[in-house]
């Protein structure tokens, strides 16, 4: 089998926010066909869409009511048939999200299982009784908020969702769900899907009995008791076996609360899982617990993340690389700075992800260095996570204020305004007003701007996937860090048996001076990239400017 994927950059579509091709405020497929030139101008190779399948939107289609079929906002069936193929057509790759580890409760399975205690889908989902007080089964907290169990009047018992009570956790215990999980991934690749984003996929198998979180009081997150569970490689190897391995197709497994150690039992080639997960390590170095509990995140503690798994995973499994996503806040605004270093420092985190080993993600509006937003009412909001965490820290006191701060920094909704493509109104994005507002800076932030200038966000992520196109290096070479007790700067040499890629990044608004080691001999290595447009280095003692980033590249 191929590993294409392996020489991939992978492109993250939010379908709802993209583009919206009919006036109605929404984005969809027919949208998305018209900006196929613009991905294909950027260079990237494979679009993964969040889910565009039938949904109450719950949860923005991560609860689905119909894997099958398409949403009406989004379009049609055929509509995403012809998607695929334009992509195809255009040389490029298509990936579909794959939720199945909880459905919509509007899925026929979960309205039939409902029904009654003894109808035959009852067992495709996670039920429980009362406890003999009455109380809840036990005492795990729903990742937005409150309890995990749902009480169902009808038949008296309680049914877990580790999510919104709109979805409801499938039971994979049972072989009928698995057969039917294998069966919705057989559709899409019959119609040339070319591999799978696969939600939360770390979650599928919970620890018998979902015994209580012990000690706490209140509800907590039992995560032990369901992430990385006893089966889930019993599973994924069952549906790579029956189903993936067939196909010349890759898999990225939504893996939170992984470490290598654990990723390697997911990735590893002799596994036959995965082809790579994302794990999210470098991704809470800003959270204490949950992602409402903020902590201020440090450079070297990121860095020092990012060379472990670096270090850990490639020679033997792979990495994936990303800095933002739907879920997360903007990468700029968070790891760099959307103010006065805007420019430098999204081309900075840029310059990371296109040299470091595994294969990159970029989430739609990253390449134009967007931002995140600051709406002044919680009413201009529609992510059910911040809208959950609102309510119940209000409930708990705390004020609105701090409330908003929060949504701020951490909310999802950040990453889900509209596309921001050109400075008419709406952003370019749609006629009629969207469903989530566009972030004001629409107005000089935006990708009509950046196509043609050459020195801009844009231009650069193009430059740089050509860059790494150029160099295999990025794909197969070594990884050594340099500098690791360096607060603020972050670097790297790659090498294979052919050339020598040496990285720096600052990641601060410090200038600083800095010694390069005679093992990188300046005047043999040329100066590939540099985000503020240096031509040379000089010599081997250097003036770090804020947020600056290059690349050397040496023969062997
Ligand atoms: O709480 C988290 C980690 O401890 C979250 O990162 C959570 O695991 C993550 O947000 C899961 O995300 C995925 O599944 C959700 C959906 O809302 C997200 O959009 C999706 O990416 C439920 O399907
Ligand atoms: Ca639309």
């Amino acid at each position: 089998m191929s590993e294409w994927w392996k020489n991939a950059v992978i492109y993250q579509i939010y379908p709802r926010s993209f583009m919206d091709s009919n006036g109605d405020g929404i984005g969809d497929i027919p949208g998305i066909e018209k900006k196929l030139d613009y991905l294909a101008s950027l260079g990237i190779d494979v679009i993964w869409l969040s889910p565009v399948y039938k949904s109450p939107n719950v949860d923005n289609g991560y609860d689905i009511s119909d894997y099958r079929d398409i949403q009406d906002e989004f379009g049609t069936l055929a509509d995403m048939e012809r998607l695929i193929d334009k992509i195809h057509e255009k040389g490029m790759k298509i990936l579909m999200d794959l939720v199945v580890n909880h459905t919509s409760d509007q899925h026929p399975w979960f309205i039939e299982a409902r029904s009654s205690k003894d109808n035959p889908k009852r067992d495709y989902y996670i039920w429980a009784d009362p406890k003999p007080d009455g109380s809840l089964p036990n005492n795990w907290e729903s990742h937005f908020s409150g309890s995990v169990w749902q009480f169902d009047e009808k038949t008296g018992q309680y049914y877990l969702h580790i999510f919104s009570a709109g979805q409801p956790d499938l039971n994979w215990e049972n072989p009928s769900v698995r057969k039917e999980v294998k069966d919705i991934a057989l559709f899409w690749l019959d119609k040339g899907v070319d591999g799978f984003r696969m939600d939360v996929i770390n979650f599928i198998s919970k620890v018998p009995g979902l015994p209580s979180v012990p000690g706490a009081t209140g509800l907590v997150r039992g995560n032990m008791f369901y992430m990385n569970g006893p089966k889930v490689h019993e599973y994924l190897h069952e549906l790579n076996q029956d189903v993936f391995s067939k196909y010349d197709i890759m898999t990225v497994g939504e893996t939170p609360s992984v470490t290598p150690e654990i990723a390697h039992q997911y990735v590893d080639e002799d596994r036959g899982e995965l082809s790579m997960v994302f794990q999210f390590e470098h991704i809470n170095t800003d959270i204490k617990g949950t992602r409402w509990q903020i902590k201020p995140w440090s450079i070297k503690e990121f860095k020092g993340i990012i060379s472990k798994w670096q270090k850990a995973i490639g020679d033997k499994g792979w990495n994936s690389i990303y800095l933002s996503n739907h879920d997360q806040p903007r990468s700029v605004s968070r790891y760099g700075n959307d103010d006065k270093y805007l420019l430098e420092s999204a081309k900075m985190l840029c310059t990371m992800n296109m040299t470091l080993r595994g294969t990159p993600y970029v989430y739609q509006g990253e390449e134009l260095g967007m931002t995140n937003v600051r709406f002044d009412d919680i009413s201009s909001y529609q992510d059910v996570e911040s809208l959950g965490m609102y309510e119940d820290y209000g409930k708990k006191g705390v004020s609105v204020h701090d409330r908003m701060e929060l949504v701020y920094y951490r909310g999802r909704d950040s990453a889900r305004t509209p596309m921001q493509w050109d400075s008419s109104e709406n952003a370019g994005f749609s006629h009629a007003r969207p469903w989530l507002a566009v972030n004001p800076n629409y107005t000089w932030l935006n990708a009509e701007n950046e196509m043609d200038n050459p020195d801009s966000i844009f231009s650069f992520y193009k430059n740089m996937i050509a860059f790494r196109r150029k160099h295999p290096v990025i794909i197969d070479g070594s990884f050594k860090e340099y500098f690791e007790d360096h607060d603020r700067l972050f670097a790297y040499m790659r090498e294979n048996d052919d050339e020598r890629l040496f990285t720096m990044l600052n990641f601060s608004a410090t200038q600083f001076t800095l010694i390069l080691p005679e093992d990188i001999d300046v005047s043999s290595m040329n100066l590939e990239v540099s985000n503020i447009g240096r031509k040379d280095l000089g010599g081997n003692i250097i003036t770090v400017y804020p947020y600056e980033s290059f690349v050397l590249v040496g023969k062997k």
